[in-house]
């Protein structure tokens, strides 16, 4: 018997294959205006549970009406290919960035609004789940009683006396997203109910949101079949509506709004912060390289050099949280807007 077994012949994309496979030219899409709200809002169907949701923020927002208010958003949005969805396009954002900057935002005082994607990081629970480690190993039996283990009493301890804190004093408002449509429909009506804080509102827009979408009109009701002969499946995505413009002048007037600019090539990011930067006219872009974004951000804001915030390698090594830089240096903005803007607080 020939035991010699033959291996596969290996296929690796060439440079060139690779640069054609997607076509990256596609031109700057415009910031939304009036009538591109409209089309998207009319022709995408809110999600059923928005009234709802929406009721619960507004009691937040008045709860706090004399408090900084923080919308953070966090993870990625998925582009649905059903409408009974089996198969939808997703990213890769777990949610860090959103549900650490959450907790530093509690420290400073802040009430937060965390609009995330469901089953994605959240605050102080991130410590003990979707790590390596199961919650169970957190754990251990003594007298027939599960207690922590004591190596993680005194973390835990800490981060438990946090979460309740935030509980007690009704300083979280945990509201899930999936799909790019609820995630927009969200954003919009929980803009307008953070109105009344004016300045005292702060928008920090940390989630990864799809570009490309399958509008409802052209979403396949069922699963889509695969054909005989093994042809492909082609997709036909609309560019999702730019409308961070519209929340700036028109959703949120008032509020300190602050978005993120992921890149994976360095040689653009300060360009296209800037660029964002000018085409939304909000207070600052916190750009950021999907290789080193644990461990360094640059600012970028009107009329001023690029701001870098970098952990040290000993700060690294110590397990610095950069959210920990971020957010003092957000606050110390936030304070100046809100004193330009004629309140207090
Ligand atoms: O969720 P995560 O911590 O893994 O990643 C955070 C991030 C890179 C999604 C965020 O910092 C960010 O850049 N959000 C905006 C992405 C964008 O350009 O749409």
């Amino acid at each position: 018997m020939d035991s010699h077994i033959p291996s596969p012949p290996t296929r690796r994309l060439s440079t060139g294959e690779r640069e054609n496979a997607i076509d990256r030219t596609i031109p700057l899409f415009p910031p939304a205006v009036e009538i591109d709200e409209h089309n998207y809002f009319d022709n995408n169907d809110p999600p059923e549970y928005l009234e709802s949701m929406i009721s619960g923020a507004q009691e937040f927002v008045k709860f706090h009406k004399n408090n900084r208010v923080v919308l953070v958003t966090s993870g990625g949005t998925t582009v649905p290919l059903e409408n009974q969805t089996v198969r939808f396009i997703d990213n890769f954002s777990a949610g860090t960035r959103g549900a650490t900057s959450a907790e530093y935002f509690l420290e400073h005082g802040y009430a937060v609004i965390f609009l995330h994607r469901q089953f994605s990081l959240l605050p102080y629970s991130r410590h003990y789940s979707h790590s390596t480690n199961c919650f169970l190993d957190f754990m251990e039996e003594k007298n027939g009683k599960v207690v922590v283990d004591p190596k993680y009493q005194e973390e835990m301890l800490s981060v438990l006396r946090q979460y309740q804190t935030a509980k007690e004093k009704n300083l979280l408002l945990l509201l899930p997203f999936t799909t790019i449509n609820q995630y927009l429909h969200t954003l919009r009506a929980l803009s307008v109910t953070l109105q009344p804080l004016k300045s005292r509102a702060l928008f920090y827009l940390a989630a990864a949101v799809s570009d490309f979408f399958v509008p409802l009109h052209r979403i396949p009701e069922h699963k889509i079949q695969s054909k005989a002969g093994g042809s492909k499946l082609l997709m036909n995505l609309d560019p999702v509506p730019k409308f961070l413009h519209r929340l700036v002048e028109k959703w949120a007037p008032g509020a300190m709004i602050i978005s993120f600019k992921l890149e994976t090539d360095s040689s653009i990011l300060l360009s296209k912060s800037r660029q964002a930067l000018e085409r939304y006219s909000h207070q600052l872009v916190i750009g950021n390289l999907l290789q080193t974004r644990k461990t360094e951000v640059v600012f970028v804001e009107p009329d001023t050099p690029a701001y870098w915030i970098r952990l040290t390698p000993a700060q690294e090594a110590a397990g610095i949280d950069i959210e920990s830089l971020i957010i003092p240096a957000i606050v110390k903005r936030h304070t100046v807007w809100i004193k330009e803007s004629g309140s207090s607080v």
